[in-house]
C-alpha cells in the first residue's frame, strides 16, 4: 500500500513537472520522505472534492481524480481510470479486475449523423421535436410564401411597367393605404413567429431537475467528459482514424463505431430516459459541444461553465462534431453520445471504475446527495496526515501539487445537483 502511494506520487509530480516548476520534479527525485507528503496532499485535495472521494468511501474503492492533471492532455487522460485504480484504499487486486465494458451500440444508419437526406435530421428529444416543427410547420411555409410573393410582385413590376409598356410613369409617391399594410402586416407575421419561438428558447434553458451531469470539456482536439455524480472519472474521446491511417496492429474505425470523421474511441455514455445536465467548457480555445438529434449546440469556452442539457429516451449512438472553428484539427474532433438501457449504464461506469450511486443505484442516477456525507469521513481521515504534512516547511512540489485541482473542481460544485 505504502509502495502504490509513493508510486502514485512520484507519478503525479513527475506529470506536474511538465507544466510545473521544474522544482518539483527534483523535489520528486528523493523516493520516499518527498513523495508521501506529496500523496498525502493529494488525499485531502481529493477529499475538498466531494463525491469524487465520497461514495467509495461506503462501496469499498476510493477513485480520487486528484493525482493526473486532466489538462495534460489524452495520454494523462487515459492513464486516469488505471491512476484511479492505484489510489484505492482497498486491495489493490481488486480494483485492478475492473468489469469489462459492455459491448459497442452499434448505430443505426440515418439515426444521430447525416444521411443525405435534405433537412434537419430526425430528433430525439423534445425540445429537438418542437424546434423541428416550429421550423419546418411555421418558418419554413412563412418563408417561402414571402419569397414566392416578393418574386411575383417583382416580375409584375418588370412586366407591367417595362418602358415599352409603360412610356409616361405615375408620379405617385405616396399611398397611405399599401403604406400601412406593408408596416403591418411585417409586425404582425414576426408577431406571430416571436410566440413560438420564445416559448422554443425558453424551454432550452429551463431544464428539468438533472438525473445526471456531465462535464464536456473541449480540448485542441478531443472531447472529455467527467462523471461527477459517478465517482468523478474521466472519459477521453478521440477520433478514431481509418484503417489505411494507423500502424498496424492500432485501433481503427469499424462500422460498429460509427462513420468515418464520426466515430470515436470513447463515446458519452449516458443512461436513456434520465434528464443529462451537461456543463460544458474548455481547456484551451472556444470549441462547441453539438449534436444535431439532441437540438444541443452549446460553446464551450475557457474559463466558463455553460450548461445545457437533453432527455433521450430512445437507446442508440449519436454524432455531432465541434462547432466553432478552433485550429488546425477542428474537424477531427467529433462526438459521440452513445444512450442506453439503466442497466447497461451502470455496467459501463463500472467498467470505468466509477460508482453507482446508492445500493440500487437505479432509480436516481444522481449521486452527489447521497454522496456528500460520506465526504466528511475521507477528510477526516485525511486530515491529521495533511496536518503532518503541512508542518513541514512548504516546498515547491506543494505548490505544483496544488496546481491542477481546480480543474475536477468545477465539475462536482454544481449547485443543480446538490440540491437534488
Ligand atoms: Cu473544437
Amino acid at each position: 500500500m505504502t509502495t502504490l502511494k509513493t508510486f502514485l506520487a512520484a507519478l503525479a509530480l513527475t506529470t506536474l513537472s511538465a507544466t510545473a516548476a521544474p522544482l518539483a520534479a527534483q523535489t520528486a527525485a528523493p523516493p520516499s520522505p518527498v513523495a508521501n507528503p506529496g500523496a498525502v496532499q493529494t488525499a485531502p485535495q481529493g477529499a475538498a472534492v466531494g463525491p469524487a472521494v465520497a461514495a467509495p468511501a461506503a462501496a469499498g474503492g476510493l477513485p480520487v481524480t486528484s493525482a493526473p492533471a486532466p489538462a495534460a492532455g489524452p495520454t494523462a487522460g487515459t492513464n486516469a481510470g488505471d491512476t484511479n485504480a492505484v489510489v484505492t484504499d482497498a486491495e489493490a487486486a481488486a480494483s485492478a479486475a475492473k468489469p469489462k465494458a459492455p459491448p459497442l451500440v452499434a448505430p443505426t444508419p440515418g439515426i444521430g449523423m447525416p444521411d443525405g437526406r435534405m433537412g434537419l435530421q430526425d430528433q430525439f428529444t423534445e425540445v429537438g421535436e418542437d424546434a423541428r416543427t416550429f421550423h419546418n410547420a411555421i418558418l419554413m411555409p412563412i418563408i417561402t410564401a414571402i419569397s414566392l410573393l416578393v418574386l411575383a410582385l417583382l416580375l409584375w413590376v418588370i412586366a407591367r411597367y417595362r418602358r415599352s409598356a409603360n412610356p409616361i410613369p405615375s408620379r405617385t409617391s405616396h399611398n397611405t393605404t399599401i403604406e400601412v399594410i406593408w408596416t403591418l402586416a411585417p409586425v404582425l407575421l414576426l408577431v406571430v413567429i416571436a410566440v413560438p419561438s420564445i416559448r422554443l428558447l425558453a424551454k432550452q434553458y429551463a431544464p428539468p431537475k438533472a438525473d445526471l451531469t456531465v462535464k464536456v470539456i473541449g480540448n485542441q482536439w478531443y472531447w472529455t467528459y467527467q462523471y461527477p455524480d459517478n465517482g468523478d472519472f474521466e472519459v477521453v474521446s478521440n477520433m478514431l482514424k481509418e484503417k489505411n491511417e494507423v500502424q498496424p496492429g492500432t485501433r481503427a474505425r469499424t462500422d460498429l463505431d460509427g462513420p468515418r470523421l464520426l466515430a470515436v474511441d470513447e463515446r458519452m455514455v449516458v443512461p436513456a430516459g434520465a434528464v443529462v445536465k451537461l456543463i460544458v467548457t474548455s481547456n484551451d480555445v472556444i470549441h462547441s459541444f453539438a449534436v444535431p438529434a439532441f437540438w444541443n449546440k452549446m460553446d464551450a469556452v475557457p474559463g466558463r461553465l455553460n450548461e445545457t442539457w437533453f432527455k433521450v429516451d430512445r437507446p442508440g449512438v449519436y454524432f455531432g462534431q465541434c462547432s466553432e472553428l478552433c485550429g488546425a484539427r477542428h474537424a477531427f474532433m467529433p462526438i459521440a453520445v452513445e444512450v442506453v438501457p439503466p442497466a447497461q449504464y451502470a455496467a459501463w461506469v463500472a467498467s470505468k471504475g466509477g460508482t453507482m450511486p446508492g445500493a440500487a443505484g437505479a432509480a436516481n442516477p444522481d449521486a452527489t446527495t447521497p454522496a456528500s456525507p460520506a465526504t466528511a469521513a475521507p477528510a477526516a481521515a485525511g486530515a491529521p496526515m495533511a496536518v503532518g504534512a503541512a508542518g513541514a516547511p512548504s516546498d515547491p512540489a506543494d505548490n505544483a501539487t496544488a496546481a491542477p485541482a481546480p480543474t475536477t473542481q468545477g465539475a462536482t460544485a454544481n449547485e443543480g445537483s446538490q440540491t437534488k
